[in-house]
């Protein structure tokens, strides 16, 4: 493709992904409401808040694909996850419905489902357990997804990512760990396969611990590479697994679900 838009570019994943898909087009146009830093060749960079609907309406003109990992990406007051993740999240779909559709990576996450026990396998299409307002946000996106793919035939990708971090860190990671290879491997399947729609993808690499199915989206081709596994030694050397009835342990959301409400000022 010509033009792929990086939305989230000045943060980890931004950061770590930016080199990686150098390949996918022919320029990269990097944007974060912080500075990503300038850019190199076949790159270009503007800053943009999210929130901001003429911005953005700027940023998406003449984009032939988005990968949308700009937003709040924690759990935080409603008031920053609202603008950046539900208002931003609209701009950015009308956005592409007014500059042709291009296709959208949508930065979904395990916090949809964060309720479920890690004892059950998903595949997907079972009902949304959010464990706090920043999954809210996320099942907010991938319905707004949903509804734009319905009325529009806005194809959209809405990977649900465990933990894209450089090497899996905890005992929870050993499943929900995703490589930023496998990453970057899953945006070329996505934007290089003859038919995406809407599925709902879990990114996660191939570790032998997953609790996810990915099943339904077999036709896009993604096969993960990497896996967790081969840093269960160096985990379990650095501490024991946490026990059995800590959320760490029992929710697929891990931690999250012991975040509280965060009050406004
Ligand atoms: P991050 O917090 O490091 O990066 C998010 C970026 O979005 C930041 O650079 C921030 O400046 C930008 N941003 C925030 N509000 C904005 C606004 N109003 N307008 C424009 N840009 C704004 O997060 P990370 O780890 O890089 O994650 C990227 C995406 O992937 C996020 O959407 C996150 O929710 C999602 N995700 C990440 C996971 C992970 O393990 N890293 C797991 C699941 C989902
Ligand atoms: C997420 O959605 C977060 O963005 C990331 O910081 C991690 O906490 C990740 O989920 C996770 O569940 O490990």
């Amino acid at each position: 493709m010509k033009r792929l838009l990086l939305t989230g570019a000045a943060g980890a994943m931004g950061r770590a992904l930016r080199p990686r898909l150098a390949g996918l087009a022919e320029i990269l146009r990097l944007s974060d409401i912080a500075d990503p830093g300038a850019p190199g060749l076949n790159e270009e960079a503007r800053i943009c808040d999210l929130a901001d609907a003429a911005a953005v309406m700027d940023l998406v003109e003449g984009c032939d694909g988005i990968i949308h990992l700009g937003g709040i990406s924690v759990e935080d007051k409603f008031s920053k996850i609202m603008q950046a993740n539900l208002l931003g999240l609209y701009n950015l779909y009308e956005a592409a419905r007014a500059h042709g559709r291009p296709r959208i990576l949508f930065a979904s996450s395990n916090h949809v489902i964060g309720y479920y026990p890690q004892s059950q396998r998903l595949k997907g299409d079972e009902p949304p357990r959010p464990d706090g307002l920043y999954g809210v946000s996320k099942a907010f996106g991938e319905a707004l997804a949903r509804m734009y793919y319905e009325k529009f035939g806005q194809e959209s990708a809405l990977v649900r990512i465990g933990s894209c971090t450089p090497q899996p860190s905890n005992h929870r990671m050993l499943s929900s760990w995703l490589s930023y290879d496998d990453f970057a491997g899953l945006a070329a399947c996505v934007f290089r396969a003859p038919r995406l729609e809407c599925p709902v993808i879990w990114g996660a690499s191939a570790n032998d611990a997953g609790w996810w199915d990915n099943a339904a989206s077999a036709y896009l081709g993604w096969r993960p590479k990497d896996n967790a596994e081969a840093w269960r030694a160096e985990i379990e050397a650095a501490g024991p697994r946490p026990a059995p009835d800590e959320a760490v342990a029992r929710y697929q959301g891990g931690v999250f679900i012991d975040n509280p409400i965060f009050q406004e000022d």
